[in-house]
């Protein structure tokens, strides 16, 4: 409890609010995580699916894998989470304040939760791009024929993702930057916080003087000042409520 309120205290006066997110605030939507019990790389061998190499040796495997992720992201709908990161920022820019959503997905649930200040640091699951040329297509959400699938100028296509080796996007990298200038406060939300460079971010806000705090159902290597135990899709609307209904109180029972 003393975490919570001292969070929402902290919430409700930041000016400039930053939220990273991972694959945990898609859960409840459905969608498997990466790592532990039920996520996507039990049984399988993230080199053998998600690196540069393991689409040159083997395009079938990964794209076939790949398409049927993308059509279970398809399928799903944002949940409680994602519908209260979008109320945050809506609050936030509303008071005058900045905010920005960086996040690891690649499912585009936050955008259709209806963010808008979304930095995609991972990429999307959503489009394609032809491994040659790089030319991006939005495929229908319908099964590909065949595995591997034609691009449009003699590649593979392959999704828009982000692959181990790979830098992440030089816009998405910048937009960070720019973020963590300002944030005062940073909300870790279903993350287990072992990917780079996105798990440096916390000790760079840290640094730059940012409240920390993280939400998650297990305590990661995270180092932050606040954790608030429990699925993100019940913590974060009694977050967003605390702070919403305390901004609306009249000044003189504020205290
Ligand atoms: C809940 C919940 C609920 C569950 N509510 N919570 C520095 C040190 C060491 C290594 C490196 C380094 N810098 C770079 C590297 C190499 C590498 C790396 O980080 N390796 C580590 C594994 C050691 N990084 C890279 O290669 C990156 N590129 C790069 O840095 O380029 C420059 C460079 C290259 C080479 C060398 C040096 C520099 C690229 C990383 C790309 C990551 N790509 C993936 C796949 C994307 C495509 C796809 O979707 O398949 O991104 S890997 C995968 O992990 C995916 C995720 O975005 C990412 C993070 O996972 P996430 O989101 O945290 O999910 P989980 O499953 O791990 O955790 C879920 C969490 O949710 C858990 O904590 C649960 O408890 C929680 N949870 N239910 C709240 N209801």
């Amino acid at each position: 409890m003393v975490d919570f309120d001292e969070v929402a205290t902290a919430l409700r006066r930041a000016s400039g609010v930053v939220v990273l997110t991972g694959a945990g605030v898609s859960v409840e939507s459905g969608l498997r995580p990466f790592r532990g019990p039920g996520g996507w790389w039990k049984g399988h061998d993230p080199a053998r699916l998600a690196t540069p190499e393991a689409f040159a040796a083997d395009p079938a495997l990964v794209s076939e894998w790949y398409d049927a992720r993308r059509l279970v992201a398809l399928a799903a709908e944002p949940n409680a989470a994602h519908e209260a990161i979008a109320e945050l920022e809506r609050r936030v820019l509303h008071g005058g304040g900045r905010f920005a959503l960086l996040t690891q997905n690649v499912d585009g649930l936050h955008q259709r939760a209806g963010s808008e200040r979304v930095v995609e640091l991972h990429g999307n699951l959503t489009v394609w791009r032809d491994h040659r040329s790089g030319r991006r297509v939005t495929p229908d959400p319908t099964p590909f024929a065949a595995y591997p699938v034609p691009g449009p100028d003699g590649g593979w296509l392959r999704p828009d993702v982000v692959w181990f080796g790979e830098s992440l996007p030089r816009e998405a990298l910048a937009a960070t930057e720019a973020a963590l200038a300002w944030c005062d406060l940073l909300l870790v939300v279903g993350t287990s916080a072992v990917v780079y460079p996105a798990a440096a971010l916390v000790g760079h806000a840290a640094w730059a003087g940012a409240v920390t705090v993280e939400v998650n159902v297990e305590v990661t290597p995270a180092e932050v000042d606040h954790r608030l135990t429990g699925p993100a899709g019940v913590v974060l609307p009694r977050l967003v409520r605390a702070v919403v209904s305390r901004a609306r109180r009249p000044a003189s029972r504020r205290g």
